[in-house]
């Protein structure tokens, strides 16, 4: 059989995905790549509402990892001042306001190694008020062990995003400080208290094209795929090791959003991180090629966003319609 025939036949999900099939997946025509990846997103969702996230940093800078993108990283001088861990009502009050203004979702994030001490409750806490107010809730605080992850559970939290990044082949070039190994041992920890999984990675690490298939391999042939799959863009921070590293070509990106669609065809496809760069043209294809998901609000984390007027008119001149 073909690999056209394999995905055009039935939408099974597949777990056995090789590095060969990707890699002829990633070769195609751009049109005949997108043709097929936006008929997937259309056998399995309205192609026209896409899911919406507000992330807030609730607690920001001084973060004892080495990832070699993050800003908020302690190993390097990238300008950002460390933040104590907010409060439970500030981050409550955040999230009203995201859900007034049309997130679906509410993402916590904290630039820990894992969760530790006195501050897992308060995280605890933060989740239960956000969840009072009828909105999903999301958090990223790194690595987990089961007990913490059964825990997130009990608190109501609906997603957990952890991100495998890269390839394992390209991993140990971008973090020393926790294995690939590590990243798969978090996820696990976390499908198996029942919550739903968000994970995906970064394009523009400095990776070949090899590495794009192997991340999208690692998180499409996990025992349940992703119900989230995040697509950061770089963005470059001054002051970290991957500050001058080349932008990758636009077409490629859009690529690996195709791709990530065709090989999990039932998950939400998050254009995540490096909207702001990104012209209207790019963010449009990105859709057409399967994405179904952003972060909304000015401000990801710590770095600036598309603007929540700029999303407004792209949404309305796309016929975009927010779920
Ligand atoms: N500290 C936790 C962790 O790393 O698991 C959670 C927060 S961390 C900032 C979440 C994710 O943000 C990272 O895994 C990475 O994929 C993404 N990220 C961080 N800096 C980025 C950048 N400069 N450009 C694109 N994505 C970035
Ligand atoms: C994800 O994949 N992207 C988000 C979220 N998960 C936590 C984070 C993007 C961070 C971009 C850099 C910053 O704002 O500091
Ligand atoms: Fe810390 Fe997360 Fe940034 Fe890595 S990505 S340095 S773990 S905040």
């Amino acid at each position: 059989m073909t690999v056209q025939a394999v995905h055009i036949e039935a939408d099974q999900v597949r777990h056995d995905w090789t590095v060969d099939e990707v890699e002829a997946l990633f070769a195609r025509p751009f049109n005949d790549l997108l043709f097929e990846a936006h008929a997937t997103l259309r056998r399995h969702f309205d192609p026209n509402r896409v899911q919406v996230s507000r992330l807030l940093s609730i607690k920001t800078g001084g973060c004892s990892e080495d990832c070699s993108y993050c800003p908020q990283s302690a190993h390097y001088a990238t300008g950002l001042e460390k933040e104590r861990l907010l409060a439970v009502e500030e981050v409550v009050e955040a999230a009203r306001v995201a859900k007034e203004e049309g997130a679906s979702r509410f993402c916590m994030g904290a630039a820990w190694r894992g969760p530790k001490g006195d501050d897992f409750g308060v995280a605890l806490a933060m989740i239960e008020g956000v969840k009072s107010l009828g909105m999903q809730t999301c958090a990223s605080f790194g690595l987990l062990s089961r007990e913490q992850a059964r825990q997130l559970k009990e608190a109501g939290l609906d997603y957990y995003n952890h991100n495998l990044d890269t390839s394992p082949e390209h991993y140990s070039e971008v973090i020393s400080t926790r294995t690939f190994q590590d990243r798969l041992d978090t996820l696990d920890h976390v499908q198996e208290a029942g919550l739903h999984v968000c994970s995906g990675g970064i394009v523009g690490l400095g990776e070949v094209q090899r590495d794009r298939a192997k991340m999208l391999i690692a998180l499409a042939n996990l025992p349940k795929q992703p119900d989230s799959v995040p697509i950061n863009l770089l963005i470059p921070i001054p002051g970290t090791p991957l500050a001058e590293t080349v932008r990758p070509d636009a077409f490629d990106f859009i690529r690996t959003i195709a791709v990530t669609r065709i090989m999990m065809p039932k998950s939400f496809v998050r254009l995540s991180a490096g909207r702001e760069g990104m012209s209207e043209e790019m963010q449009a294809l990105c859709f057409f090629a399967g994405a179904n998901s952003v972060f909304c609000g000015a401000k990801l984390l710590t770095a600036r966003n598309a603007s929540p007027e700029d999303d407004k008119s792209l949404f309305a001149r796309l016929g975009l319609q927010p779920m």
